[in-house]
């Protein structure tokens, strides 16, 4: 068994990684940026070393730095949760050629899984068939639209060697043809320095089902279930469930066998994920992740199996603990991703910031999978994931109440969280009924009325910034929950800096969705400010973008919030603002 594992992550999913190690009678090793260095998963280990730097690019993703702590801790093994390292080959060899196990797939796997082209092909050699279409790179237009008439209308032109959606393109008739590829291939080339694209049906309606896969150096593999991840918005997961909403169990059976013939395609070891849409009962390969998934948590609910200790079992060389026969999925699970953003009217704004109070869920199939605790700060610099509440229930509708009764339940203040969001979602007929598809957050569920979370929501008028606190009152015995909106300052509570130290919001904050504002525009959260998109003297319009702030890495369009001359830029690239800063003058 490995003796000491560094955990190369910080947030939720190193906590969740030190848990496992602690189980096993694993020795852990935390690393820290200068911001992280009280944060949770630093408290937890049974030894901390600091890395220094703000960013994950001077801390958490500097090989050298790592591997010089790898040394001094004595660590034999990473664990590099997701993200950062998870699926960087060239970590992954540079450890491993100093004797250090790397806990997930050999670099070989990464690599073939690692763009669509060549995981395409490999899911194609293995009996695993993509989404119709071609897997030559496109060399015109006209090839598209050779493929739209035999085919039928829409097609996707997708980005070779790209990911994420990006540079995907819908084309619903030959005449959007050439548009929408050289879109495609201006975008790709952008984003991926590569613009080879190529073509498939494009399907209306589809779910995303993925299939976990766990594979030990033995050359045993098996499948573990599906994860419905179809609740999205922008490509950021926010609700997921095992097993899938009506999803019959011959099309299980045999998507859990399509996904171990690709890992097995690739030589995979350790936990992986194959992922598929899902439209009309067919399904179609899509990508497989080489890592450990955020959602892994339903996974484990549903089956009882720990999967990070099976990784570091898997990566001691044991073989799998468990055969395919002896998997027994029961009930249901849904994990909910807590983030720390205003979801208020659809936006999902960041809003890093102190947490004056976590106080999670609890009870009988309720599980809280944190990053931060009470007093903790969310930084801009890092994703925002505060937490995943996750819940087991026997059956679907046991598990929606479940998790609704749960999100009722947690306390979060000092920071907005899209637990207003997930609550929608979870209430909706469509979500219960299962009818939901990837386009449906976007598409049909309507969040305008969505309403901020406590400190979240702009002071009103000139007045003094106001909090929302949430009082239990006792009227003729009978308790009832009531919410009063009180000036910052009056409720201060230890740990928190005063009222008067913090920046004044100015009237009309909320970057240009209020009407007629002050001409001071402000910034609605803290940041980093990349691009003034204006200069003093020139006029500018309502709702204008007059500057970019980059906060928790989403780039943020600040607006002119009424019609003028810009008489003051308080700003340049590079500068931290806070929240409620003027950074621009109108006049
Ligand atoms: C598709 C599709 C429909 N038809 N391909 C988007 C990200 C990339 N990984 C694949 N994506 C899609 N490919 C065809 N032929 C719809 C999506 C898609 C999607 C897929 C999975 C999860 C969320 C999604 C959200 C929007 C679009």
């Amino acid at each position: 068994m490995l003796n000491k594992v560094l955990i190369a992550n910080r947030g939720e999913i190193a906590v969740r990684v030190i848990r496992a190690c602690r189980e096993l009678g694993v020795a852990t090793v935390a690393v820290y940026s200068d911001l992280d260095r009280d944060a949770l998963h630093v408290r937890l280990a049974e030894e901390a070393y600091a890395l220094g730097g703000q960013t994950a690019a001077e801390s958490y993703l500097n090989t050298d730095l790592i591997l010089d702590v790898i040394e001094r801790s004595g660590a034999d093994a990473v664990h590099p949760g997701y993200g950062f390292f998870s699926e960087n080959t060239d970590f992954a060899r540079a450890i491993t050629a100093k004797g250090v196990v790397f806990i997930g797939p050999p670099p070989e796997a990464i690599e073939v899984m690692g763009d669509k082209v060549s995981s395409r092909k490999a899911a194609e050699a293995a009996g695993v068939e993509g989404v119709p279409g071609t897997t030559q790179f496109l060399q015109g237009a006209d090839k598209v639209v050779e493929f739209g008439e035999a085919n039928g209308w829409p097609v996707a032109i997708k980005a070779a060697f790209g990911g994420g959606g990006r540079g995907m393109r819908v084309v619903r008739s030959a005449d959007e043809a050439g548009d929408a590829f050289e879109s495609a291939r201006s975008e790709a080339l952008k984003g991926f320095g590569r613009d080879e694209c190529y073509v498939e049906r494009y399907l209306t309606w589809p779910r995303h089902v993925e299939m976990q896969v766990i594979a030990d150096s033995h050359g045993n593999c098996v499948w573990i279930g599906e994860r419905d991840c179809s609740a999205q918005r922008r490509h950021q997961k926010l609700v997921e469930e095992s097993p899938a909403p009506a999803f019959p169990d011959e099309i299980r059976q045999a998507m859990g066998e399509a996904a171990v013939r690709v890992a097995k395609a690739c030589g995979y070891v350790n936990a992986g994920t194959v992922e598929f849409l899902f439209q009309d009962g067919e399904f179609y390969f899509l990508e497989m992740n080489t890592r450990l998934q955020v959602e892994h948590p339903v996974t484990e609910m549903v089956s009882g199996i720990d999967l990070v200790a099976e990784q570091i079992r898997i990566a001691s060389g044991d073989p799998l603990s468990f055969g395919q026969d002896d998997i027994d999925l029961r009930g249901h699970a849904i994990e909910v991703r807590i983030n720390a953003e205003d979801p208020a009217g659809g936006r999902f704004l960041p809003s890093p910031g102190h947490i004056d109070l976590l106080t999670p869920a609890q009870g009988f199939g309720t599980r809280w999978d944190g990053g931060y605790e009470t007093g903790d700060d969310v930084s801009q610099f890092y994703d925002n994931l505060v937490g995943k509440l996750i819940v087991w229930g026997a059956d679907r509708d046991i598990a929606i109440r479940r998790m609704l009764r749960a999100l009722r339940e947690m306390r979060v203040e000092g920071i907005a969280t899209t637990i207003p969001a997930d609550i929608a979602i979870l209430e909706h007929a469509d979500f219960r009924e299962g009818k939901h598809s990837t386009r449906w957050v976007e598409d049909t569920l309507d969040l305008s009325e969505v309403s901020a979370a406590p400190s979240a929501a702009p002071a009103d008028d000139d007045s003094e910034p106001k909090v929302r606190r949430d009082v239990d009152v006792e009227v003729n015995g009978k308790r009832f929950s009531v919410s009063v909106w009180v000036p910052e300052f009056a409720t201060s509570v230890a740990g928190r800096a005063p009222a008067a130290a913090r920046p004044r919001r100015a009237a009309g904050a909320g970057g240009g969705a209020t009407a007629a504002g002050s001409g001071a525009v402000v910034v609605p959260m803290q940041g980093t400010i990349v691009k003034i998109l204006v200069e003093v003297g020139q006029a500018v319009e309502a709702g204008q973008t007059v500057c970019v702030l980059e906060a928790m890495k989403m780039e943020n369009n600040i607006t002119a919030d009424k019609a003028g001359t810009v008489s003051d830029v308080k700003v340049s690239p590079g500068d931290s603002v806070g929240s409620g800063d003027v950074v621009i003058i109108i006049e």
